[in-house]
């Protein structure tokens, strides 16, 4: 028996089987693709040069799925008289900044190119803040950006990130808990704490929404419940397709959700878990391999 899972794939007996050739990489990889290059012709961060690529890319290939709102940023982005890179993002949502997961969907690039943890987080601040100023949409940068260690790590690392005026103000003014990404990854560990949980009960603890907020979280979540076999999923599957698959499995936001979730898990299982026919369906597969080489020479140079 076979059953349409997704444009371009179907499922035999279980095996996901892509049936149409290359499939196109959407948003979250086009502006993650964007932090690359910078990071490798600039040999660092540097902002004006990623806003540049994020603004070209966006033009050269407007149906990748962008947000709505981060439409608006990007077109602005491309004026060569814009003196502060960093402005239009500020002005969305009347000054709020957006909260949406634009910024942490592609915060990945930022962990390969820098050892020292520290700069990994500023920088992916600083490069999230280029289209996301709402804490509640550049924290969930930073959560990524966290080696996988156990939650309990996370929460504390995530408490010292959320204890600034700006997440608290943000968090009031949203209705939202006093740090809210601490009171998800909370959710995150009472759910690892149960015998069975089904998809129905992660999507409304965690999400499988645009914000930050509804998605980081459950990213993170989709990588600890899969580190073992899963009775909902193949028992060939490998823990990075279990991954993948399973938080495509949530629905919603889900090129976004396990484009994160896959970022962990990509780290932390390595190349060789990733099946060669999934590889082959990807549009950009053997630019992200030159890539990754790349950012590797730039990890060992900085
Ligand atoms: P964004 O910055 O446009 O934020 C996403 C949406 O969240 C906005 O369009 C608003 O509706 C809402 N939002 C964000 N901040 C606020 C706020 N302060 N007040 C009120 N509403 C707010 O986009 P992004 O770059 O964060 O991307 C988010 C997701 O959208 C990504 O997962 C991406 O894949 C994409 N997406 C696009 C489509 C599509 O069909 N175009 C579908 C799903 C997801
Ligand atoms: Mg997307
Ligand atoms: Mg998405």
């Amino acid at each position: 028996m076979a059953s349409r899972l997704n444009k371009g794939f179907i499922c035999v007996r279980g095996v996901c089987v892509c049936v149409l050739g290359i499939l196109e990489y959407s948003d979250d990889t086009a502006m993650a693709r964007c932090v690359v290059q910078s990071l490798l012709t600039r040999a660092g961060f540097d902002e004006r040069d990623m806003a540049r690529r994020f603004a070209k890319e966006y033009s050269a290939s407007p149906g990748r799925g962008y947000g709505s709102g981060v439409i608006q940023v990007l077109k602005k982005l491309s004026s060569p008289q814009l003196s502060d890179v960093y402005q239009p993002a500020r002005d969305q949502f009347n000054g709020r900044g957006s909260f949406g997961n634009g910024g942490a969907m592609r915060a990945a690039p930022f962990a390969l190119a820098f050892p020292d943890p520290a700069d990994v987080k500023k920088f992916a601040h600083r490069g999230a803040m280029l289209t996301h100023s709402c804490s509640l949409g550049y924290n969930g940068a930073g959560a990524l950006d966290l080696p996988l260690k156990f939650i309990s790590t996370l929460i504390i690392e995530m408490e010292d990130v959320e204890s600034n005026e700006a997440t608290l103000n943000d968090a009031r003014i949203l209705k939202e808990a006093e740090k809210p990404f601490c009171e998800r990854l909370h959710r995150v560990s009472d759910l690892m704490h149960r015998s069975k949980v089904s998809i129905e009960e992660v999507i409304s603890e965690l999400g499988n929404g645009i914000a930050a907020l509804h998605s980081v979280p459950t990213a993170i979540f989709c990588v600890l419940h899969c580190l073992q076999p899963r009775e909902c999923l193949p028992e060939n599957y490998g823990g990075l397709e279990r991954t993948i698959a399973y938080s495509l499995a949530l629905g919603g936001d889900t090129d976004t959700i396990a484009c994160m979730a896959g970022a962990i898990a990509g780290a932390h299982y390595g190349i060789e878990a990733i099946p060669q026919s999934w590889i082959k369906c990807c549009e950009g597969a053997e630019d992200a391999d030159m890539n990754a080489e790349r950012l590797h020479m730039l990890y060992q140079q900085t």
